[in-house]
C-alpha cells in the first residue's frame, strides 16, 4: 500500500507557463535561467513545488505538448546545464521540481513515430495506433480529434490511418506495446536520475485504447465534429499506471498527478486510492464544464454557482485526496471566470485563493493568479496563438456564426488568456522581457504586476502568501476531514473543515453585495482565522455579515 509523505500532503504547487514566465535572454521566449532568477520570488510566495509545463524538444505545434525527443531540451528554452542547475538550485531553496509527462502522443517528428510510419514491420511499427480505411478509403471510424476534425489521418506510405486525439502532428502512442512503455519508464528513470520530484501526466486517462475502434455514436455536440469521449479510460488504463508504479514510481520518491479529462468521481478514485498503487492525485474536470453551452466550451455562457459547488463537493467527498485548481494553462483566468476582474478584482481574487488553499487536496497555483492577472480583450484572432484558438474560430465561421460573435466566443474562453507573459513590473512588456514577446502581454500591466504587489501589504499577492502559510501550518487544513454546509445557499460556498474535536468553518462568498450568513455551530464561538476584508471582526457571531466577494475562515469553539 502506497503513502503519502507529509512533503506531498504539505505541498503547494504553483505551475509556470515557461514560456510566458520569464525571459532572461531577450529573444522574447521565457526560459529555465528566467525561472532560476525568479526561485526567491516563487519561495517567497510560499510556494513549494513547481510544475514545469513541456521544456522538451519540440516543433512546438502545440507549444510544447507534442515531444520530439523526451531527454532534449528544447534550445529555445535553453540547456540541460541550466535545466541541472535549476534543479540544484530549487532544491537548496527547499523547492521540488514536477516535469510534465506527456505520454498519450508524441511529436510526429519523434524518431518513433518517423520509423512507425515508414511499414508494418519494423521494430517501431506498432509504437502508434494504425489501422485500415474502410473499404471507400475513408477514416477507420468517426472519432474527432480536440482540436477540431477527424481523429484520424492518412499517411501514403503505410497506407494507413494512424489516430491522434489532438493535433494531427500529436499520434497517439499504443500503450499495448510493451516495448513502447518499457521505452517510456526508461524515459521516466532517466529524469527520476536527474533528481526531478515527480510527473503531472498529461492526458493520463486516454492512454489506454479501445481493442477494436467502433464509430462513435453521433450525439447533438456543436464542440467537436464527432466524439472523442468513448477514448477516455480504456480497458487497460489501471494495469498500465500499476504497472508504470511498480517498474518506476514506487523506487522513487515522487509526487504524481495525472490529467484526467472525462472522467467521473467513481473511475477518478480508482486512479488515487492508495491501496491501488496507481497515482496520488488527479486533476479532474467537471468544474471546468460548469460554463460549457451549446457550443461546449467556447460559449458565451456564465457559469451557475449551484453547479461549481456541487461538482466540487462531489470530487471533496468522493475522492482520497484531491487537487484543488481552478486555471492552468488550458483555462480562462480565475478572477475573470468565477470572480469579477472590474470593481472586485482584489476581494474576489483573494477570495478565490482561499478557496483552493482551504478545500481538502493539494493546492495549485497557476502563474500570475497570486497577482489577479486576468483575461485579455483580443482585438482579432490574429492576436491569438493557441491553435485551439485558430480551429474552433474557422468552425465558427463554417457554422455561419458572424465574425463578431465567433470572436467574443473564443475570446471568453481561449486558452491565450492564461497564456500572457507573467507581468513583473510596470516597465516595458511587464518586465518579461525587453524583445517583443511571443504573445502580446496584457495591457493592463501597469495596473496589475508583481512590483505594485509587492510593495503593498494588502496586495493579492500577500493575502496569498497569508493563506499559503496557513495551509502548510495548519495540521486541520492539511489533513482535516471535509463537509460542506449551508448547500442551497444562493451566494457562498462554505465548508468545515475537521480533525479530531477541532473544526475550521471556511465562507467564500460570491456576491457582488453585503449579505448575511447564519453560523450553523451557534453559541459554540470563535475566532477568525483569515478574512480578505480589515473589517471582519475577530470573534465568530451567530450571524455573519460578508462584505463583497468575502472570503472567510474561523476556528471554531
Ligand atoms: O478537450 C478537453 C476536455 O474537454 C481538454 O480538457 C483536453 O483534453 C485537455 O485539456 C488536455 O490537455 C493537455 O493535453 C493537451 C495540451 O494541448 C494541453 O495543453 C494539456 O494540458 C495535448 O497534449
Ligand atoms: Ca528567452
Amino acid at each position: 500500500m502506497m503513502r503519502m509523505n507529509s512533503w506531498k500532503k504539505e505541498g503547494i504547487v504553483y505551475e509556470i507557463y515557461v514560456q510566458s514566465f520569464n525571459d532572461s535572454n531577450n529573444d522574447g521566449i521565457g526560459d529555465i535561467r528566467g525561472i532560476i532568477q525568479k526561485l526567491d520570488y516563487l519561495k517567497d510566495l510560499g510556494v513549494n513545488i513547481l510544475w514545469l509545463t513541456p521544456i522538451f524538444e519540440s516543433p512546438l505545434v502545440d507549444n510544447g505538448y507534442d515531444i520530439a525527443d523526451y531527454r532534449k531540451i528544447n534550445p529555445q528554452y535553453g540547456t540541460m546545464d541550466d535545466v541541472d542547475e535549476m534543479i540544484e538550485k530549487a532544491h537548496e531553496k527547499g523547492l521540488k521540481i514536477v516535469m510534465d509527462l506527456v505520454v498519450n502522443h508524441t511529436s510526429d517528428k519523434h524518431e518513433w513515430f518517423e520509423k512507425s510510419k515508414q511499414s508494418r514491420d519494423n521494430e517501431y511499427s506498432d509504437y502508434y495506433i494504425w489501422r485500415d480505411p474502410k473499404e471507400d478509403g475513408s477514416a477507420p471510424t468517426n472519432h474527432g480529434s480536440a482540436f477540431g476534425g477527424s481523429a484520424w489521418e492518412y499517411c501514403p506510405e503505410r497506407k494507413q490511418y494512424y489516430l491522434h486525439l489532438f493535433a494531427k502532428e500529436q499520434p497517439d502512442l499504443n500503450w499495448d506495446n510493451e516495448q513502447m512503455r518499457k521505452a517510456i519508464y526508461d524515459t521516466m528513470r532517466f529524469w527520476t536520475e536527474k533528481g526531478i520530484d515527480g510527473f503531472r501526466m498529461d492526458s493520463i486517462s486516454f492512454i489506454s485504447k479501445p481493442k477494436e475502434f467502433s464509430d462513435a455514436p453521433v450525439v447533438e455536440n456543436k464542440e467537436y465534429g464527432a466524439y472523442y469521449y468513448g477514448i477516455s479510460n480504456g480497458r487497460n488504463i489501471h494495469k498500465y499506471l500499476h504497472e508504470m508504479y511498480e517498474q518506476v514510481l514506487s523506487k522513487y520518491d515522487l509526487i504524481t498527478i495525472g490529467e484526467t479529462p472525462h472522467t467521473d468521481v467513481e473511475e477518478g478514485e480508482k486512479y488515487v486510492d492508495p491501496s491501488r498503487e496507481e497515482l496520488d492525485m488527479v486533476f479532474q474536470f467537471e468544474h471546468m464544464h460548469v460554463d460549457y453551452g451549446e457550443y461546449g466550451r467556447y460559449s458565451d455562457v456564465s457559469f451557475k454557482l449551484s453547479d461549481l459547488r456541487h461538482d466540487l463537493d462531489q470530487w471533496q467527498k468522493g475522492l482520497s485526496w484531491n487537487s484543488n485548481y481552478l486555471g492552468n494553462h488550458d483555462q480562462p483566468r480565475i478572477v475573470s471566470r468565477f470572480g469579477d476582474d472590474r470593481k472586485y478584482r482584489e476581494k474576489s481574487a483573494e477570495m478565490l485563493a482561499m478557496l483552493i488553499m482551504f478545500q481538502r487536496g493539494t493546492p495549485f497555483i497557476y502563474q500570475g493568479d497570486e497577482i489577479g492577472m486576468t483575461n485579455v480583450d483580443f482585438k482579432s484572432i490574429n492576436e491569438m496563438r493557441d491553435l485551439e484558438a485558430y480551429n474552433t474560430y474557422e468552425r465558427f465561421m463554417k457554422l455561419g456564426i458572424s465574425k463578431e460573435r465567433a470572436l467574443t466566443m473564443v475570446n471568453r474562453k481561449t486558452r491565450d488568456n492564461g497564456r500572457t507573459p507573467m507581468q513583473w513590473n510596470s516597465k516595458q512588456n511587464a518586465g518579461f522581457s525587453n524583445a517583443e514577446s511571443w504573445i502580446e502581454v496584457n495591457p493592463n500591466y501597469k495596473e496589475i504586476n508583481v512590483e505594485k504587489d509587492l510593495e503593498n501589504k494588502d496586495s493579492i499577492y500577500r493575502f496569498y502568501q497569508k493563506a499559503i502559510d496557513l495551509r502548510k501550518s495548519n495540521e486541520i487544513l492539511i489533513d482535516g476531514a471535509y463537509a460542506l454546509i449551508a448547500a442551497d445557499d444562493s451566494d457562498i460556498i462554505a465548508f468545515v473543515r475537521e480533525s479530531g474535536n477541532q473544526k475550521i468553518l471556511v465562507i467564500c462568498s460570491f456576491a457582488d453585495k453585503k449579505i448575511k450568513f447564519n453560523n450553523p455551530f451557534k453559541g459554540k464561538g470563535g475566532k477568525l482565522l483569515l478574512s480578505n476584508y480589515e473589517t471582519a471582526k475577530p470573534e465568530l457571531n451567530d450571524v455573519i455579515y460578508l462584505q463583497p466577494y468575502e472570503g472567510r475562515a474561523y476556528i471554531v469553539g
